[in-house]
């Protein structure tokens, strides 16, 4: 199957214009032939935590996402994008949310790991763990950004069944390691594919890296970005992960309980 990777600059607080974006984008990566469109960390409101969470007016929410469910079911094709939520207690959350080609969510995820003061001056950390859905016949999971750095979310959303994990980033110049290292690894052993869709050029003084890429389960590149915007194509084989699993039991072969055992011994 072929998934579509959407890098760009985002315009901060002008969903206006993110959202024509993301439809244009849309609609050239279906007639591509591209089944899924993953687009970068809150691009529909740019990233810019302290004045999306200051100056974005909540009520917009339910409309964005609404027409964010209208662009996949126009062009039909997947989608997943990174709005801001407010849950029941009024607090404020960075979701990622996977919408079918009929604008039906399949799956919806509030990030866990906040990166840094900014973050976590706007935002509050999440706890449900990755949830895993079948899209398309493959079980599929999300994480946002600094979530897959830990190699236990990646490993929850793997231990669910997850072969194909979507993450919306945000990441800055200079963290070439994440995408070529970090995420690599994360892929090879929890032997699942992961899309990694990031912003490019410079949002609210943030210089982002670009660098997006596309993993397969044993570790390998698929796709890669350059530092500039980018509709970047990755050609996945639903059967990887299953075929990598089968070469490496990585997840059966764990001994999870001894881990728990390990860290509740007290240590000196
Ligand atoms: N938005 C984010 O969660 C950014 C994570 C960047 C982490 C890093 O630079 N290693």
């Amino acid at each position: 199957m072929l998934l579509a990777v959407l890098q760009a600059e985002a315009a901060v607080l002008e969903p206006e214009e993110n959202l024509r974006r993301i439809a244009a984008s849309a609609a050239a990566a279906a007639e591509a032939g591209a089944e899924l469109l993953l687009t970068p960390e809150l691009f529909p409101v740019g990233y810019a935590p302290a004045r999306v969470r200051a100056e974005l007016d909540p009520q917009l929410l339910p409309e964005l996402a609404a027409r964010l469910a209208g662009i996949a079911r126009d062009h039909r094709i997947a989608l997943v994008y990174s709005l801001p939520a407010v849950g029941p207690d009024g607090r404020w959350r960075i979701t990622a949310t996977l919408v079918d080609s009929g604008g039906r969510t399949v799956l919806e995820y509030a990030k866990v790991h906040l990166f840094g003061s900014e973050e976590r001056a706007a935002f509050v950390p999440a706890e449900e763990p990755p949830a895993v859905a079948e899209w398309n016949g493959v079980r599929t999971a999300l994480l946002v950004c600094y979530d897959v750095e830990f190699p236990e979310a990646v490993r929850a959303a793997a231990d669910r069944g997850a072969e194909l994990l979507l993450v919306p980033t945000a990441l800055a110049d200079g963290f070439e390691s994440v995408p070529q290292v970090l995420v690599r690894a994360r892929a090879l052993e929890s032997q699942l594919v992961i899309g990694y869709a990031n912003h490019s050029g410079t949002e609210e003084g943030e210089h982002f890296l670009g660098g997006s890429v596309v993993v397969g389960p044993e570790g390998e590149l698929l796709a890669q970005a350059g530092p500039a915007d980018e509709l970047l194509f990755a050609s996945v084989d639903p059967h990887a992960a299953a075929a990598a699993r089968g070469r490496v039991p990585y997840l059966r072969e764990r001994r999870p309980e001894l881990y728990r055992r390990w860290e509740q011994q007290p240590r000196g």
